[in-house]
């Protein structure tokens, strides 16, 4: 009998009122990992009116408790980084070296949180009249609608929760139905801590029977969304209409320019690593190299030996190097590509097929795949395959592979291999994404950065790093007269 999961509303673990469950695969075996609720509106509804519920008394408690009990959650995460790494490639399907960082960034986002509840600074200014004292501060905006992806289950969550929390917010949370076990584990480990009931609620199920409820929820003020940007836009869309607050992170098509003095060997380390990691399904992904024509050749051919060498199967096994695509659906998507890529004149130089047989029989594997003859514009240069696979560009100049890096619809990431400070500082200016690397692949962004992109990517909002309160919290201005007399601000002071 598989094992069965509860939805935890109001600090109880209860299923799907309808009693429906959907059980969660392992992409690479098709092991039947355990049965989680398939929940609908009703479940929302409680989840809601849980969070509603402990809202007072959670924003009442003070900010550096809080805190602390955000720091006691990541001292816990820490102890238990294996046993959740191992489950989060269970059911993602990542190797093992990169769900252990997947851990490690919520335990490195906990103890930044906890950090802020002594913190959360206000501003304090001068009044324009005499003994009146003015400042604004940082309060809690009410209940807060977190929906995320499968492909950082553990980390992505966090960096909403954990700020929502901190900020004296309630969340109402559904994780991805891809990677429900890893949500889980985050209202246990919550519990665990002692945080008080209703404050984190999480619902598991889809996204038209969970996902949509929670935008629409009257009860809900806040929407923090990552996923695609079909869904992104549908949320904002809703959300404006509702008066919520819509905070969105998206695709990426993130370039890497290789300039004619880069350290080859280095670059094509990054490039296999940023492509091919985590099976390309990062919307930090490494998905355009943009080279120099002086060295295509030669990075081509390194990148591609690389490629071969990849290991591919399940990342629970440490001699792997890259682990199964999510599911059947994102498979087929990502080997149509490869008609597109040749229909647009494209060559496949490395892979582009799935991988099936022996050691893939049961899973979804597709091999690393290198396509070469890429121009800009086209579809496989433009459009997020969310995939092991890589374009290559060829340039002439900084200017062009400049222009070619922006040209896309998103700006998450972008990095430049060069050894001239000048072409670095300028390609730091001019790279137009939210985040920049020189010398450094497009991924591995640190949680004490602000996270997020332009265009496509996302709607102005940046998640975690010093910005990480500015989605879940509202600036109060607050004026203290003790003049004792009917001071008018402007109108007596003209
Ligand atoms: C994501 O792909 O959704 O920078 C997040 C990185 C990771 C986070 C990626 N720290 O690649």
């Amino acid at each position: 009998m598989a094992e069965k999961f509860l939805n935890y509303i109001g600090g109880q673990w209860v299923p799907a009122k309808s009693g429906k469950t959907r059980t969660n695969i392992n992409p690479a075996t098709g092991e039947h990992l355990g049965d989680f609720p398939d929940s609908g509106a009703e479940d929302v509804a409680a989840a809601v009116s849980a969070a509603r519920a402990a809202f007072d008394a959670w924003r009442l408690t003070p900010a550096p408790k809080r805190g602390e009990l955000l720091y006691r959650l990541g001292a816990l995460i820490a102890s238990k980084k294996e046993a959740l790494a191992k489950d989060a490639t269970r059911e993602m399907g990542k190797i093992l070296i990169e769900t252990r960082g997947d851990v490690q960034e919520g335990v490195d986002m906990a103890y930044l949180a906890a950090g802020e509840g002594r913190r959360m600074y206000g501003v304090t200014t001068p009044s324009e009249m005499p003994n009146k004292w003015a400042m604004s501060v940082r309060v809690p905006v009410g209940v807060v609608g977190v929906i995320t992806a499968w492909n950082f289950p553990f980390a992505v969550p966090t960096w909403k929760i954990f700020p929502a929390l901190l900020a004296g917010n309630t969340v109402v949370f559904k994780p991805s139905e891809e990677t429900p076990k890893m949500g889980w584990h985050l209202a246990k480990l919550l519990e665990e801590v002692g945080l008080p009931p209703g404050v984190l609620n999480v619902v598991h199920g889809d996204g038209p029977n969970v996902g949509w409820p929670i935008v629409q929820a009257p009860g809900i003020d806040v929407l923090s969304f990552t996923g695609s940007n079909g869904v992104g836009a549908k949320i904002a869309e809703e959300g404006a209409r509702l008066g919520k607050r819509v905070s969105l992170e998206m695709g990426g098509k993130n370039g890497v320019i290789v300039m004619d003095d880069a350290d080859l060997p280095l670059a094509a380390d990054a490039v296999a690593w940023g492509a091919f990691g985590t099976t390309g399904q990062r919307c930090t992904a490494t998905s355009r190299v943009i080279v120099h024509e002086r060295i295509h050749d030669q990075l081509v051919a390194a990148v591609i030996e690389r490629a071969k060498k990849v290991k591919v199967g399940d990342g629970l096994d440490e001699s792997v190097n890259m682990g199964p695509v999510i599911n059947a659906r994102q498979l087929e998507k990502i080997h149509a590509y490869m008609s597109v890529a040749t229909g647009e004149g494209v060559s496949i130089a490395e892979g582009g097929q799935p991988l099936t047989g022996g050691a893939h029989a049961k899973g979804n594997f597709f091999a690393p795949t290198v396509f070469t003859g890429v121009t800009p514009k086209m579809r496989v240069a433009q459009e997020e395959i969310f995939g092991p696979v890589v374009s290559f560009i060829k340039v002439k100049s900084l200017a062009e592979a400049v222009a070619v890096n922006n040209d896309i619809p998103f700006g998450l990431s972008s990095s430049i291999f060069t050894r001239d400070v000048n072409t670095a500082f300028a390609a730091m200016r001019d790279l137009s994404s939210g985040i920049v690397y020189v010398n450094h692949g497009t991924t591995g962004a640190e949680t004490h950065l602000p996270f997020g992109g332009v265009r496509g990517t996302g709607n102005g909002h940046r998640e975690a790093g010093h910005t990480m309160l500015d989605a879940f919290t509202e600036w109060k201005s607050i004026y203290v007269d003790f003049s004792g007399t009917l001071q008018r601000a402007q109108i007596d002071n003209s």
